[in-house]
């Protein structure tokens, strides 16, 4: 009898000495919207992610996904996040600009010129004061996942110049200094959300838009566009945002399980689009697309046209905002 109870009581020890990993770890239905598709690299980041959170968790923490705006766009789900009503968003930076004005120095034509660089700043000091910002504002930013140099797509003529841009109907994010970056262009820019492009592709309301090849290849543009221009006019980052009200109620190994599985999807996320960058590309050429990059002399009067953005918008964003960057850009590139 007593033999049977130790063994027993061993047992239970036993079991009750592997189950305090995961006690502090209760169920969890995570949903995160995006307006991608499936196939895009953010899906292979939430696969990793979620590799992660099941190791750290038990099981206990499950992601799902809501792929092609089905949950609503960028603005829309980041809005349903900070009443606490949707726990997680990828989103676009962009579209947040009404939110967190200083958002907007993402959004500065020809800001980052090399995606190493752009990683430098978004996961490190800089990125901390923006997320400061997203935090103020009812969201919490769990890492920068990557969205990718944006590069103009359109329906009517190789883009070689300047002057190309001119009276081309260009859908920009719903961003006043995209807006503002191609009408400068002489472009007529219309700004709208994610989820419509395809369709105004489709029936010509519009002729162009400008996203990475990675977004042209797997939201299908490639389809309804002729003409493909390697612009690289911006890299906006993707933020994986989580509702704070919703964050705030779980228990502090959950949260940090969130933020290191966050970043483990994100270099996983990262790395499949330089992989696929190459191979998107390829597959917008075979699809009949006329692909054309500018000439350096070309390149450097766009981007020297479009500095007039920079002080147009500097007192928005917030002129410690932009100065900060670019000082911090200056030494990363020891210059
Ligand atoms: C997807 C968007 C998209 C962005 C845009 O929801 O709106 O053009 O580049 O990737 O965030």
């Amino acid at each position: 009898m007593r033999k049977i109870l130790f063994a027993t009581t061993a047992l239970a020890m036993a079991i009750s000495g592997s189950a305090p990993a995961f006690a502090e770890f209760n169920s969890r239905n995570i949903r995160v919207s995006n307006g991608i598709n499936a196939d895009h690299p953010v899906g292979n980041g939430i696969k990793a992610m979620q590799e992660c959170l099941d190791q750290k968790s038990g099981g206990k923490l499950k992601l799902t996904a809501f792929w092609g705006g089905a949950l609503g766009g960028d603005l829309q789900a980041t809005q349903a996040l900070r009443s606490g009503v949707q726990e997680a968003v990828v989103t676009s930076s962009s579209p947040l600009v009404g939110i967190i004005p200083a958002l907007g120095v993402f959004d500065l034509p020809f800001l980052f010129s090399t995606p190493a660089e752009a990683y430098k700043v978004l996961d490190g000091k800089f990125g901390d004061q923006m997320n400061q910002k997203l935090d103020a504002s009812g969201l919490v930013n769990l890492a920068y996942w990557e969205n990718g140099f944006r590069n103009l797509s359109n329906s009517q003529h190789p883009v070689t110049k300047w002057e190309d841009f001119s009276g081309l109907k260009v859908r920009v994010m719903q961003n006043n200094i995209f807006l503002d970056t191609f009408q400068n262009l002489g472009a007529n820019a219309t700004p709208m959300a994610f989820g419509e492009v395809y369709s105004a592709l489709e029936t010509k309301a519009i002729d162009a838009q400008e996203n990475p090849y990675v977004t042209i290849d797997t939201s299908k543009f490639f389809e309804v566009q002729k003409y493909v221009t390697e612009t690289n006019h911006a890299y906006t980052p993707f933020l994986f945002l989580f509702s704070k009200a919703i964050f705030n109620t779980y228990t502090p190994e959950e949260q940090t399980a969130l933020r290191e599985c966050a970043v483990v999807g994100r270099d996983v996320e990262r790395q499949v689009i330089a992989d696929l960058n190459k191979k998107s590309l390829e597959k917008i050429k075979e699809a009949g697309l006329q692909v054309n990059q500018l000439s350096p002399e070309e390149q450097a009067r766009i981007r020297e046209k479009s500095m007039i953005v920079y002080e147009k918008h500097k007192a928005q964003i917030g002129p410690d905002v932009v100065d900060g960057i670019l000082a911090e850009l200056k030494t990363i590139r020891g210059n």
